[in-house]
């Protein structure tokens, strides 16, 4: 199938949205075109293929758009052969989509809350949720994927993309705040996982470099670059 499709993906190259389709595509081995967006001045056809919430990603199959990550993970996974992404098993599947769900409706909000907060008690306020939120997604992990290498079992799933995809801002978080939103003390689980996923082949081809994160923190705070 890949070669015959006509795939155009729009996004930015710090948005952990827009990492997921670029991950999930590549382990499909598809291969497709990306156009960078510039968010202060949307594209037309930005505008035209995702006129609800005009944000990126979208991913534009022959020309039919598709919008929102987890939504345009789970198209991929079904509509290219090759690697799995999504739990074969319907209970399973059924997991994966909950704690995905859980992760941006709950992790990311507080994750970015703090990374926008503009005092220091702010800051911590939205830190200590952030870590509460964490929590539940180590105990997540303990109930029903310990042992396991990754989410997805012996290689990349679904959850491992979408959390994967954050953990490039993580990282320019630790350099910049020195905060740890994963750590081996009070994530273990998480912290050994997220080793391992900074070793895959397609977190090694896809992952934008956490130095971007930090120079966009400094920009963002108008502090200078170390
Ligand atoms: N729920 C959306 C979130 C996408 C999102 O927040 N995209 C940001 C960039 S990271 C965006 O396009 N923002 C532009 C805006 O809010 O106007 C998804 O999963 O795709």
């Amino acid at each position: 199938m890949a070669g015959k499709d006509d795939l155009k993906l729009l996004g930015v190259l710090l948005s952990p949205f827009a990492v997921r389709v670029s991950m999930a595509l590549s382990l499909k081995g598809v291969s497709y075109e990306y156009v960078e967006e510039d968010l202060s001045n949307k594209s037309e056809l930005l505008l035209k293929t995702n006129p609800v919430h005009k944000k990126v990603p979208v991913l534009i199959h022959n020309g039919k758009p598709i919008s929102e990550s987890l939504i345009i993970v789970q198209y991929v996974d079904e509509q290219f052969v090759g690697h799995s992404i999504l739990p074969a098993d319907p209970y399973e599947r059924s997991i994966a989509r909950f704690w995905a769900a859980y992760f941006d409706d709950k992790v990311f909000p507080e994750f970015y809350g703090m990374v926008k907060a503009k005092t220091v008690d702010e800051r911590e306020k939205k830190m200590t949720e952030t870590f509460a939120a964490i929590g539940q997604l180590e105990e997540a992990f303990a109930k029903f994927y310990e042992g396991k290498a990754f989410f997805g079992g012996d290689s990349i799933g679904y959850l491992d993309i979408v959390f994967g995809s954050c953990l490039f801002w993580f990282e320019g978080v630790r350099r910049v705040y020195e905060v740890e939103i994963i750590s081996s003390t009070k994530t273990p689980l998480l912290a050994a996982w997220a080793q391992r996923f900074g070793e895959t082949e397609v977190a090694k081809k896809v992952m934008p470099d956490a130095d971007k994160v930090v120079e966009y923190l400094h920009n963002l705070h108008g502090t200078a670059t170390k």
